[in-house]
């Protein structure tokens, strides 16, 4: 039998059995083709970025690994995301971050950055069907130092200030231009290596800074701010740890960017989703995969994206909340590590998609908690990959592990040649 008969043939056994636990496939598929993953540009050049400017590394972040093929330019990463959206099925968006600008072998300093930076790539997302999402960029500049937005030195802070201000302009214009809102994740890696005695400081000046960024209202582009447990060089002291934003969003009402690499590693993510929404407009998620630390690996369909998918799910937030991916490993195939990194994500959304959660709450209103259990239990082995394989027909890309000749021969007529 052809294979792709086998997927349909699977499909339709697989919707008896769902019906059966009273859940609609073809509801959760087509919930799952509209839900939008923003897939960071970063991946595919190792967080380098199109800037003249000697990029100086450090801002507590590292992609390591030297696999060949990387992006080196806005024509090669192009064409490398091109090649992704060939590789996973619905509508998504690219993140953008600033030093990924159009500059025309200018250079443009951080805080000189225009809307007309990013013109090309707004055009070139049009055609291509995608919306943009945008960050402002702190690391691997001479002025990035240990402390950006919370630096004593206010002529360093200005300067990120002004950056900052900046970026949120750019997201303005392309939140216009593509008639949806453009997401802007502030994320800085203000910290310290050692003991450090002027915590309340730093922070202080953080809150003020931040305030004096999002001193003027958009109406095209929606700010979110990313905590981090630690940096790498930075281990000691964040100034914008989970606490500080958690306070800080709820109090002005800015999304917070749950990043799954950001927290300690017995911490559940999930968990957080059902608090934060209470007190804060909407979520923003950088889904990735600590590996020990915060070492952003690609992500895979393991327990912790499948319980933070149903989360979601289970709070009816699918909404409310902004899927991102960040991860960087320059260790394997960049565009392989953006096929796993999106497929796995899906995965995890259709698993939750398709949860028997009327079934399952009615179990837990009536205090059935064996009967919630089993089903919970029952529900991880029912033919989901069923599901996803038809999911994968339907949009006429690869199934199963197809992708990966079609990633190699993508390596061998164009990344290798770089
Ligand atoms: C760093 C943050 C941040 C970056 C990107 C490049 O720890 O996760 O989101 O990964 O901005
Ligand atoms: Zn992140």
């Amino acid at each position: 039998m052809k294979k792709s008969e086998l997927v349909q043939k699977s499909y339709e056994i697989a919707k008896e059995r769902y019906a059966a636990v009273g859940v609609d496939v073809d509801a959760a598929l087509a919930r799952l083709q509209k839900l939008a993953v923003s897939i960071h540009c970063w991946q595919a050049d190792d967080v380098t970025g199109f800037e003249k400017l000697d990029n100086l590394g450090g801002g507590g972040i590292q992609a390591t690994g030297n696999y060949p093929g990387k992006a080196r330019n806005i024509d090669e990463l192009r064409a490398d995301i091109e090649k992704v959206l060939t590789l996973v099925a619905g509508e998504h968006r690219l993140n953008l971050h600033e030093i990924y600008g159009d500059f025309g072998g200018k250079v443009v300093d951080r805080d000189q950055v225009e809307p007309e930076h990013f013109t090309s790539w707004m055009q070139w997302a049009k055609e291509k069907g995608l919306k943009l999402d945008f960050n402002s960029t702190s690391f691997g500049h001479p002025k990035s130092g240990d402390l950006t937005l919370a630096n004593p030195d206010k002529s360093i802070r200005d300067f990120w200030i002004e950056h900052t201000k900046r970026c949120r302009k750019v997201s303005e214009e392309m939140g216009k231009f593509q008639n949806d809102p453009c997401i802007m994740n502030i994320w800085v890696h203000d910290g310290m290596k050692d003991l450090t005695v002027n915590r309340y400081e730093y922070r202080r000046l953080l809150e003020q800074s931040l305030d004096e960024i999002f001193a003027i209202d958009y109406k095209n582009m929606k700010d979110c701010i990313e905590s981090k447990l630690f940096g790498i060089a930075l281990e000691s002291y964040t100034v914008g740890s989970h606490d500080f934003y958690l306070g800080y969003g709820a109090k002005k009402q800015k999304m917070v960017t749950l990043d799954m690499g950001h927290f300690h590693l017995s911490e559940s993510v999930a968990d957080k989703i059902s608090s934060l929404l209470l007190f804060t407009p909407e979520i923003m998620l950088h889904v990735s995969r600590p590996v020990r630390w915060d070492s952003d690996h690609v992500v895979i369909l393991n327990d912790d994206t499948i319980d933070l998918a149903k989360e979601i799910v289970r709070a009816d937030a699918l909404d409310k909340v902004h899927v991102g991916l960040d991860f960087f490993d320059a260790s394997i195939n960049r565009i392989g590590a953006y096929a796993i990194g999106i497929r796995s994500t899906q995965k995890a959304f259709l698993q939750g998609l398709l949860e028997p959660l009327a079934q399952l709450r009615k179990y837990e209103a009536n205090g059935q908690y064996f009967e919630r259990l089993a089903l919970l239990e029952e529900a991880k082995v029912l033919p989901w990959n069923a599901v996803w394989d038809y999911f994968c027909l339907k949009n006429n890309i690869a199934v199963g592990e197809d992708y990966i000749a079609e990633i190699q021969q993508y390596e061998k007529d164009v990344t290798s040649k770089r």
